[in-house]
């Protein structure tokens, strides 16, 4: 339709993507398949039905039991593949794609094997598909800060492939101080800084004030609750801090799209993009069915021009870079 055909063509950066999240169940099968690992589950439609949760914690668990599947270089290279040219084909020029690898190194799986997969599938993405993609390192917060600068020293020989690092999973008992160190040695070693403060969590107004007071992060993920507090908006405003929100995985995880909360970010100068998190978890919907769905519940086109806009210029791309996708 119409609309479906308008937010196709307009040229957009995802942001807030987490590779992880990208597995769509046919992907899962042939990886267990290839892997020797047995399933609960014989057919995609049953891991449909299975990829069931009501809240941001039982999100979880489902999430971190699917990753087992991943083991070799060669399945996180299909997996990111299979994301780039899925966004590829949503108009996505270029993405700044999250992976855990806390996630797999956890479980036994060497952090060069992630990595090396991931990095090689983002080669040939450009090569095959022309769309540019660079990667996030995401510190799993539920596991210790020791854990997460052990992970940071093991990324150093692989920096030139990672452009920042981010924060993500259950945000209760899980503070943006909990990782300070972490972030502080990350900003010396030249990393761009984001973190999660995911929608109306507890304590959302602390956490806030931590990533911009203490951490000093560069961008944040989600982040809709700052329009409770004008203390809050100030600072943001003042240092031009950009929001990657996610409406269809709010609508999953949170009461809501929180459409109209994007809308008032706009009106006030703020600088929100659209984004599809875990699209393989919340309905196979990735970036551009984001836009139909705030579209739908009442967002305008040239409100959609802006947040397309908006996510080429908080992406951490050099100003030579940023208007060549435009
Ligand atoms: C996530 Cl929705 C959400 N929240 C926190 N951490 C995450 N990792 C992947 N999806
Ligand atoms: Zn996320």
């Amino acid at each position: 339709n119409e609309l479906a055909a308008f937010v196709q063509g307009l040229p957009k950066a995802e942001l807030h993507l987490h590779i992880e999240g990208t597995l769509e169940p046919e992907l899962k099968l042939e990886l267990a398949r290839r892997n020797g690992i047995s399933l609960p589950y014989s057919t995609p439609e049953e891991i449909r039905a299975a990829y069931s949760f009501h809240d941001l914690t039982s999100f979880l668990v489902g999430y971190y039991d699917g990753m087992n599947v991943m083991r070799g270089e060669e399945d996180f290279y299909d997996l990111a593949l299979a994301y780039l040219r899925k966004a590829s084909s949503q108009g996505v020029r270029y993405a700044e794609i999250f992976f855990d690898p806390q996630a797999h190194t956890s479980r036994g799986v060497p952090f060069p094997v992630v990595v090396r997969g991931l990095r090689r599938a983002l080669v040939d993405g450009r090569r095959l598909l022309g769309i540019r993609a660079e990667l996030i390192m995401c510190f799993l917060r539920d596991f210790s800060a020791e854990y997460a600068m052990a992970t940071l020293m093991e990324a150093l020989p692989f920096k030139d492939w990672i452009l920042g690092v981010g924060l993500d999973s259950d945000e209760r008992d899980n503070p943006p101080v909990k990782f300070a160190a972490v972030f502080a040695r990350a900003r010396a070693e030249g990393f761009f800084l984001t973190m999660h403060c995911d929608v109306d969590q507890q304590d959302t107004a602390e956490n806030l004030r931590q990533v911009l007071e203490v951490i000093g992060v560069d961008r944040i993920d989600h982040g809709v609750n700052v329009l409770e507090s004008p203390a809050l908006v100030s600072a943001v405003l003042e240092r031009g801090i950009g929001f990657t929100v996610c409406p269809v995985s709010n609508g999953f995880v949170t009461d809501g799209l929180k459409a109209l909360e994007v809308k008032r970010m706009l009106e006030l100068g703020l600088k929100p993009t659209l984004n599809s998190d875990d699209p393989a978890y919340f309905a196979g919907k990735y970036v551009a069915d984001n836009f139909v769905a705030v579209a739908e519940a009442g967002l305008s086109r040239s409100e959609l021009v802006q947040l397309a806009r908006n996510s080429f210029e908080i992406a951490w791309l050099p100003d030579s870079a940023r208007h060549t996708f435009v």
